[in-house]
């Protein structure tokens, strides 16, 4: 189906070379470019501490990730295949190069996210695939918590982590879920530290969570039972990344593009041949209608698109906020013993109740 995108923008791209429609045809030319380059952008999300960055470390066999991070020294870290080992740490365009072993000297404060260049197997066999681990983002921190979400938008797929001790998909995690789901919905779910628990609660667990994400998504999604300590881990997170639908992430990822490129030809084409009955002045007064409209529209998605990312932004915050207030107001004679007990401590304890 993929073809079909391609054989598209190569009709629009003739078009608007032919009739001189310069800024088409430098779209066009963009997209064509976006499409070669496509990838899953595959983000591992789930609670804090649910097992996110242990369970890409065991799908890539290799102690890389560092786990148990402290939710604010947590930014999302991609992970692609390179022969040369480094670090890429991105803010706005600009991209720092750290070597691996200085990844902890790196002030996460000052970036984005970071890209990893990384010599594995695992990466070069899922070369079309860029894993990416997620901060957990129920961290009770505002600012992190914008900065993860806005982060969130630029996937493409998703798989959910769940903390097999949780036992069900916690409401911070559904009320996350009902938003992405109106982005695009290509989600699989991993049910992670099984070895903490009895076969049987597995499978119950395991059942529990299959309905719950059923509910959510409208559909069933593909489930996988692991943990850390798993050989079969890679497989089984291999197997849930090739069974992602990417012609549908494709599509949703390009349609709207080609769509509006090929409404601009249209238009442009439909201008061409009325001016040919018309004179000079009519000619321009329709191009400065067309232009008007173009920039309405163009005005209007932007105001949509501003809409969006607010609503994702307060709404997921706002109720991620709450849940980590009413947690920890739960827990107050916990928390109190753990603050006596000395700041790390009082941190452990902070995290584990969320
Ligand atoms: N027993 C067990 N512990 C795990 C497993 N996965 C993660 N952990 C531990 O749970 C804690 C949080 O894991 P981490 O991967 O850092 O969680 P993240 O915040 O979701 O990235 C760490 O102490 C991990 O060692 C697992 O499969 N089994
Ligand atoms: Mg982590």
């Amino acid at each position: 189906m993929e073809h079909i995108y391609y054989d598209y923008s190569n009709t629009l791209e003739e078009i608007s070379d032919k009739y001189e429609l310069k800024t088409l045809s430098e779209r066009t030319q963009c997209l064509k470019d976006n499409m070669n380059g496509f990838k899953l952008r595959l983000l591992f999300v789930g609670a804090f501490s649910a097992g996110k960055s242990a369970l890409i470390n065991a799908a890539l066999e290799r102690e890389l990730l560092t786990e148990n991070q402290r939710p604010e020294t947590a930014i999302a870290s991609e992970l692609i295949y390179d022969s040369r080992e480094y670090i890429e740490a991105v803010k706005d365009s600009e991209r720092t190069h750290y070597s691996i072993e200085q990844v902890d000297e790196i002030d996460v404060e000052k970036y984005d996210y970071l890209i990893w260049h990384i010599d594995n197997d695992f990466l070069k066999r899922n070369k079309d695939c860029i894993i990416v681990d997620m901060p957990g983002f129920n961290s009770g921190i505002k600012n992190h918590n914008n900065a993860i979400l806005k982060y969130v938008g630029s996937g493409n797929s998703y798989i959910l982590v769940i903390d097999c001790e949780d036992g069900a998909v916690k409401k911070s995690i559904s009320d996350f879920i009902n938003e992405i789901k109106n982005y695009d919905n290509n989600a699989a779910v991993v049910i992670t530290k099984t070895d903490l628990k009895m076969p049987d609660d597995v499978e119950k667990v395991k059942n529990n969570v299959a309905l719950s994400a059923a509910n959510l998504f409208g559909k069933n999604v593909d489930i996988a039972d692991t943990n850390k300590f798993d050989e079969q881990a890679p497989q089984k997170i291999e197997q849930l990344i090739t069974r992602i639908d990417k012609v549908s992430v494709f599509s949703q990822e390009y349609y709207s593009e080609v769509y509006s490129i090929a409404v601009g030809c249209l238009d442009a084409l439909e201008l061409y041949r009325k001016s040919i009955d018309l004179n000079l002045e009519d000619y321009d007064r329709e191009i400065e209608a067309h232009y008007k409209a173009g920039r309405e529209l163009s005005e209007k998605l932007e105001r949509e698109r501003k809409k969006l990312e607010n609503r994702f932004q307060n709404d997921v915050a706002e109720s991620v906020l709450c849940d980590v207030q009413n947690a920890l107001y739960n827990k107050t004679e916990t928390l109190a013993a753990a603050l006596r007990g000395g700041e790390k401590n009082f941190a452990v304890t902070v995290n584990n109740i969320l």
